[in-house]
Order: structure tokens, then sequence, then C-alpha cells
């Protein structure tokens, strides 16, 4: 007999409520879009139907592997029983922590862990134990520009504000594709008909890309920038805005600083001025900026192309310095700032802390950290350098930067020379084939889900919660206790029970609750509040805390009405918290508690950008592209995600394929930096002139490796074009969008 179960899609940020069918042995043997769910309502794209194919892929390690000691370089790990993996893990971790002190040991999280329950909620108490700086995780080949921007702007970087899709009258949508991602830091579930919608209201979209993407294609507007030249264009756009007197800020008016010196900062960036370097017509510009302007209300939006370019924190600054001279920062149809369940519940307005760059720097390189991590692009260098204060450990979560970030050749090498490496990763990859521990969370339909992070970012306040859709199997911890155990090996308590780590965290959330006049249990005692939490097992206690404290909570009785685990589960397609609302001026944490329009850094980043003004094209630049079938590196192992035009080939315009003697479906050659690859051509007049594609994640080649579909046709590695030296200097992200190659036909051999 096959039953149904909710469950909500962790393959992208669409965060999509599913049905999944579930066969006698617990296998999911369908998937659809679940049409009661409060947000996605029955929306489901073919990653979500192929939910079935991706839980069960036999490739998937059913336990632990383990490299004993004495096993050859090269040597694959071996299976072992999770007493014994972990024992390793503890073997291996404290003593190195004592020899050579807590930097010793790298921390990596990748991707992800934004989709798991446990890399919400066990990460930080992990870094924390360790006490280690070596920190590096996927935002710094993603989104780390804009933590930075928002960071300055409004003081706290996870203040991002969120295109009001469902109630906008204009979208300018920058170096995004939501068409092929489904969005991201801006979490809709069927984004494609979110923008349909808009259209069909009356609205209109822009789409600056140098691709004429599926989105491209819905808009009014397809600007096709040279790539790398947002900021100026975003620069001339705010000059404009001045220069016509079309700044009108609405709802941030009363909250401002730096209006006068940011109107003098870019008087200098007229759409002449920037016209030939973004190869835009300054017409193009005027219209661009009139047009935000006039609407109603307007939003704009800047995803990856906008982010991991060498310009990327000031393109990021500028989207939302446009959203605030125009008014449309904080007002319903603009851009918002979302109020998640788990959030910590609203404080009085006032002035914060700040937020501060460059606290400490990185060893060998000298990068400054940027929200408490060094850069991706710098884990090889801070593993290979020689010193007593190298990387010597490394643990991994859920990421795999062989593949995702620069120069993967050198890191696959520095990784093979570490002392000790934990990978928790379901499958033996590019990455985790270097771990003398691997330690596999089970598939998705066992696991629990919640988004603690992208609920944040989600263009409707709303909550769900589904629990494993399958039991867990005898004997096999979930993700949650699998960190759990890893925390307590790092604290030298590796016999201690993995609830003893929850139990910790929510005794101090409690006590702080307790103590905050602000805190609707203040003076309430914290070992009665923990006593009334209920949930079953330690990952859904801690939730039940969050979600009793945070703004909509219950208060643990306070507001008889408000939100619990208890609720939650009550309601299994989820909870509406309703459309955004406004939030100024409560979500500034700057020390002037104002948005601080002209950030020092900022300020002084904008002599680069006034350099790069007077830079003419010159040869070919290279941009990736996303496929809807695809995530990043990890899902080209699943058969019905692949073939079709989900392949790794480069794209090219007509005219350059011609210029450079390259026919379509032949092989070319294709060299920068860190290196040069053989790929097959695709001439295409979707990508400008000037510009060509390769998408991320492939080059499943590597020996050593349990990808059986993925190796039988591997692709090649974009990111071994790079050498890593290319950053956004603000944000230590790596440039991996508008960067320099040259191309040309094999050599015949
Ligand atoms: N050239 C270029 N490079 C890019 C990008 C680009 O656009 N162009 N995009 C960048 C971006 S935006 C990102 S976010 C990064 C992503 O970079 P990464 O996070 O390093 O890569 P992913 O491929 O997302 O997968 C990470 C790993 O998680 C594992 N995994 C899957 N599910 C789970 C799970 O439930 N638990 C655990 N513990 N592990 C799991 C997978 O097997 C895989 O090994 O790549 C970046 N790299
Ligand atoms: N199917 C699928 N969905 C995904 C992922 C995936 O790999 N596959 N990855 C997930 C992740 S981790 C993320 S971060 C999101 C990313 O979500 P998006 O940012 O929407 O993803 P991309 O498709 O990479 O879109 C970036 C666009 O920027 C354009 N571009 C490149 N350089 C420039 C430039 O200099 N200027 C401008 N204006 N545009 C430029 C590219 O042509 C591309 O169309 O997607 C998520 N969803
Ligand atoms: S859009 Fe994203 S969340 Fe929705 S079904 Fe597809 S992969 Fe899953
Ligand atoms: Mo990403």
């Amino acid at each position: 007999m096959s039953r149904t179960a909710p469950r909500i899609c962790p393959l992208c940020e669409a965060t999509c409520g599913l049905t999944l069918t579930i066969g006698d042995r617990g296998e999911v043997t369908a998937a659809r879009g679940d049409r009661d769910d409060v947000f996605s309502r029955g929306y489901i794209c073919p990653k979500g139907v192929s939910f079935g194919q991706v839980d069960s892929d036999p490739d998937r390690l059913p336990g632990p592997l383990l490299r004993r000691p004495g096993t050859p370089p090269g040597r694959p790990a071996a299976p072992a029983g999770w007493d014994e993996a972990f024992g390793a893990v503890s073997a291996a971790l404290r003593p190195l922590i004592e020899r050579h002190g807590p930097d010793a040991v790298g921390v990596v999280l990748g991707n992800p862990n934004v989709h798991t329950v446990a890399g919400a909620l066990y990460p930080p108490v992990l870094l924390r134990t360790l006490g280690t700086r070596n920190l590096f995780t996927a935002s710094t080949v993603d989104q780390m520009p804009k933590h930075v921007s928002c960071g300055l702007l409004f003081g706290d970087p996870l203040a991002i504000p969120v295109p009001d899709l469902d109630r906008t009258d204009h979208l300018l949508l920058i170096g995004a594709n939501p068409l092929a991602s489904n969005g991201s830091l801006c979490t809709a579930p069927d984004f494609p008909g979110r923008l349909r919608a808009l259209r069909r209201r009356g609205g209109r979209l822009t789409v600056v890309d140098p691709r004429r993407t599926r989105t491209a294609r819905l808009a009014d507007r397809h600007v096709a920038i040279r790539p790398g030249t947002d900021a100026l264009l975003l620069a001339a756009l705010v000059q404009v805005l001045f220069a016509e007197d079309l700044v009108r800020p609405g709802p941030s008016a009363a909250h401002l600083t730096g209006l006068d010196t940011l109107r003098t900062a870019l008087a200098g960036y007229t759409p002449e001025a920037v016209a030939p370097a973004c190869e835009v017509t300054p017409e193009e510009i005027r219209a661009m900026a009139r047009e935000l302007a006039a609407a109603p209300a307007a939003a704009v939006y800047g995803r990856v192309g906008a982010s991991t370019v060498e310009f990327g924190t000031l393109t990021n600054w500028l989207v939302d310095v446009a959203n605030v001279l125009t008014g449309n920062l904080d007002r319903p149809g603009g851009a918002m700032f979302p109020l998640s369940a788990t959030a910590p519940a609203p404080r009085p307005a006032g002035p914060g802390k700040g937020f501060a760059l460059g606290r400490w720097r990185s060893r060998a390189g000298g990068h400054p950290e940027v929200k408490g991590e060094f850069p991706l692009a710098a884990l090889a260098e801070e593993i290979d350098t020689p010193g007593e204060d190298r990387i010597r450990a490394l643990i991994v979560i859920g990421a795999n930067p062989v593949l995702s970030a620069p120069d993967g050749d050198r890191l696959d090498r520095a990784l093979a020379g570490l002392e000790f490496m934990v990978s928790v990763d379901p499958y033996l990859n590019e990455t985790s084939r270097h771990a003398h521990v691997v330690l596999p969370p089970p598939p998705p339909s066992r696991s629990p889900h919640f988004d603690f992070a992208l609920n944040a970012l989600a263009v409707r306040n709303q909550v769900r919660y589904t629990r494993p859709a399958v039991p867990p199997e005898p004997g096999r911890p979930a993700e949650s206790e699998i960190l759990a155990r890893l925390v307590l090996c790092a604290g030298g308590t590796p016999d201690a029970g993995p609830e003893t780590v929850d139990a910790t965290v929510t005794d101090g959330l409690l006590r702080k609750a307790a103590a905050d006049p602000h805190s609707p249990v203040h003076g309430r005692n914290p070992a009665d509040l923990a006593a009334r939490l209920t949930g079953q097992d330690g990952a859904e206690r801690r939730l039940d805390a969050m979600l009793r404290l945070g703004p909509y909570g219950d208060g643990f009785g306070a507001r008889p009405d408000g939100l619990s685990l208890r609720r939650v589960l009550d309601h299994p397609h989820g909870i509406d918290l309703g459309p955004l609302t406004p939030r100024l001026p409560e979500v500034l944490r700057t020390r002037s508690g104002r948005i601080e329009l002209c950030p020092e850094p900022v300020m002084r980043d904008l002599e680069r950008l006034r350099r790069s003004r007077d830079r003419r094209p010159d040869g070919l630049v290279l941009v990736g592209r996303r496929h809807l079938r695809s995530n990043n590196s990890w899902l080209h192992n699943v058969p019905a995600l692949r073939g079709g035009t989900n392949r790794c080939t480069l794209q090219i315009h007509p005219r350059d394929a011609a210029r450079l003697g390259l026919a379509d479906g032949a092989a070319a050659r294709v060299e920068g930096a860190g290196g040069q690859l053989r790929v097959p051509v695709e001439i295409t007049d979707a990508v400008r002139p000037g510009v060509v594609s390769l998408p991320h994640g492939w080059g499943h080649d590597r020996p050593g490796t349990r990808l059986t579909v993925a190796a039988a046709e591997p692709g090649v590695n974009v990111n071994q074009l790079l050498d890593g030296t290319l950053r956004d200097p603000l944000a230590g992200t790596a440039v991996l969008n508008a960067f320099p190659v040259r191309v040309g036909p094999l050599p015949a051999s």
C-alpha cells in the first residue's frame, strides 16, 4: 500500500511544498506539487518531480567511509561503522587542536546547509566549540557582496530587502535568471508565474543580462550589457535620478544620512561617461532611470551576475541605493524586509553595533575577514603555504569546493596533503574523496525540513515544517545527530549524548530571553520554560524555542494564539503570516541608527570603479549559466535530470565563432589565468558578441569518486580557468563572471 506525505523541496531556494508518494519499502515513487501549500500552491519544477530519483540514487553512501591508518594514499576509504567513524574523528581532532591551536582546523560550509535543518542549527555551535578563525563558505563564491552592502547600509548583513514580487509594478532584474534558477535571495515558489502575473497586471519587467535568457525573453526591455559593468550602469542610473530631480526617498526619507555626499560622489557617472564601457546607450540608461522613478512601486534586484563580479559589493550597494532614492525601500510593491517566524522578535529602533569589515586577517594571504569568513578562493593557500600555523585538518559540511571554487587542481592537491579531513556528504565526490572520514546524512525523504535561512528572504511571510516523510533507517543517524556528534568530538567529549548539544544551546537561548526586558518571557525561570518545550528530538525542541520566542510566537503562553512547534505541526501545508510589512526603522542596526548611504569602505572603492570607466572592451569575457535541471555540482548523477539542453558547452555568438574559426559541436580550447580546457562549442546568438558562457559544477572526471552517471559524461570544470586571485576586495568574493579568457580552435593533432 502506498501513502502520501508532505515534504518541502530542498533542491533550490523556492521551497515548494511537495506531496510525496511513498511505497511499501519506504521508497519515494512520485512527487507532485502540494496544491494546499500556503506558499507554493501546487507549483513544482522538473527537479522536484525527480525527487524520488534524487533521493534513491544508488551512489548515495549507505554508511560512513573510513581511511584507516596505513591505507596508502589514493586508496579509497572503506566502509565503517558509525561509532568507529566518530572515534576516528575524535582521535584525530583533539590532539591536533591541543598541539597546534584551534586555527589548525578549518571549516568549509557549502550551499546545501541553507536547505537542511542540521546545516542551520549546528555549524554555529561547531565553530564556537572549535574556536577557529578558519571558516570558508559558499558565500564567498556567491552572495557575500549583498551581506556586505546591506551590513554597511543597514547595519545588519542579514537585513536583505527582497522585491515584493506580487505587488510590484516594475521590476529591474540584474544578473539573475529565475526562469532557470527559480530565484535566489528572493524565495518565491513559481517565480516564473509571479513574473507573468506582473506583466498581466500591467507592470513592467526589465532584465539586464549579457545573455538573452528565458527570463530576458519574458521582459519588456532586455539590456544586453557588457559583463562586469553593472556598477557603472547603476551609478549612471542614480546620477540621472539626481540630475533630473527624480529623487523621492519616501519611507526612507526620515532615516537617511549621506544623501548630499552621494550626489557629489556619483556626479561624474553620466550616461555618456559609462556608455562606452557598458555598451549600453545613454538613452537607454536614462529611460531605465525614468521608468524606475515613474512606477507607482518598483524594485531593483540583482543576483549572481551582479555579485560574483569585480565590483560585486558596489553593484549590490547601488541596487539598494536605487531602491532608497526612488522611495521603494520598505514600500509595499518595492523592496521589503521579510520577517520570518524564527527571527528574533523585533526590538525598539535605535543605534546598533554597526557592521565592521576586516576585524582579523588570514594567515597566508592576509585577506580581511568578512562576516567571520575568509574567501573560499583562498582556502588552498591557507593549507599549502608552509608554516607552523597552517590549516592541517578540515571539516567539510555539504561543500564541493574542488568544483565550486577557483583553481580546483590546486585545492585538490592541498586537500590530499591534509593531516585529517572529514566530510559530511551523501556522495564520494571530487572533494569528499580526500576525506579520511566521510559521514553521509540520510536522503531528504528521511530528513526533516524547515527553512531557517530562506524564510527570511521570502516574498511572503509564512511558516512550514515537515517531519521526515519516511522513518529513519535503524542505526542511521539524522544529519542533526551527525553534526551534534562532530561538535562533541571537537569539544573533547565524544561520549556525551548528542542531545546535550541542543540542551546547552536551548538553555542559553532561554536564559538570554528571560533576562531581556523586551522579551515576552522576561523574568521567567529558564528551566520552567525548557520543561515546556515539545519536540521529538533536540533539533525540534530548538525549533520550538525559536518559534515561541519569535515575532509571531506564543511567548510560552504570553500570547496564547501565537506560534509553537505544535501549532505549526497542526498545519501540514503551512501557516500564512501575510504579505511583507514595513520594518523601518526597527531593522536598522547601524551606529547612527540610520541608513548610511555612503559607508566609508564603499566610498573608498569608488575610486577603483572610476578607473574602470575608461577601460574599453578588449577580448572575450566568460559568464556562467544555470540550467533548470541542474543544481551546482551535485545533481549531474541523477539520470532524469541529464541530457537535452543540460550540457556543458561553450556558448559563443555566431560572429565570434566565425572570427575564431569555430564550428558548432567542434571542440574549442579555452584559456584563463588558472588553466585551460577543451570543450564543445555551441554557437548561439543568445549570448551577445564578446561573451562566452560555460556552466559550473561540471568536471566529474577525477579518479576515486563514486558518481557513476555523472562520470560517464563529466563535462569540464569552468573554475579551472581561474587562479583565485580575482576577487571583489570588499567581500572577498571570487570573480566567477565577466573574467577574461582566450578562445580558439584546438590545434590539429
Ligand atoms: N563558475 C562558477 N562557480 C560557481 C558558481 C557560478 O555561478 N559559477 N556558483 C557558486 C554558487 S552560487 C554556489 S552556492 C556554490 C556552491 O558550492 P558548493 O556548496 O561547494 O557546491 P554544491 O554543488 O552546492 O554542493 C555541495 C555538496 O553538498 C552535498 N550535499 C547534497 N545534499 C546534502 C545534504 O543534505 N547534506 C549535506 N551535508 N551535504 C549535501 C553534495 O553532495 C555536494 O558535495 O558554487 C559556486 N560556484
Ligand atoms: N536550476 C538551478 N537552480 C539553481 C541553481 C542551479 O545551479 N541550478 N543554483 C542555486 C544557487 S546556489 C544560486 S546562488 C541561485 C542563483 O540564481 P541566479 O542568480 O538567478 O542564477 P544564474 O542563472 O546564474 O543567473 C545569473 C545571470 O547573470 C548573468 N550574468 C553574468 N555576468 C553578468 C554581468 O556581468 N552582468 C549582468 N547583468 N549579468 C550577468 C548570467 O548570464 C546569468 O543569466 O540559483 C539557485 N538555483
Ligand atoms: S522550484 Fe526549487 S523548490 Fe520548487 S520543486 Fe523545483 S527545485 Fe524544488
Ligand atoms: Mo549559490
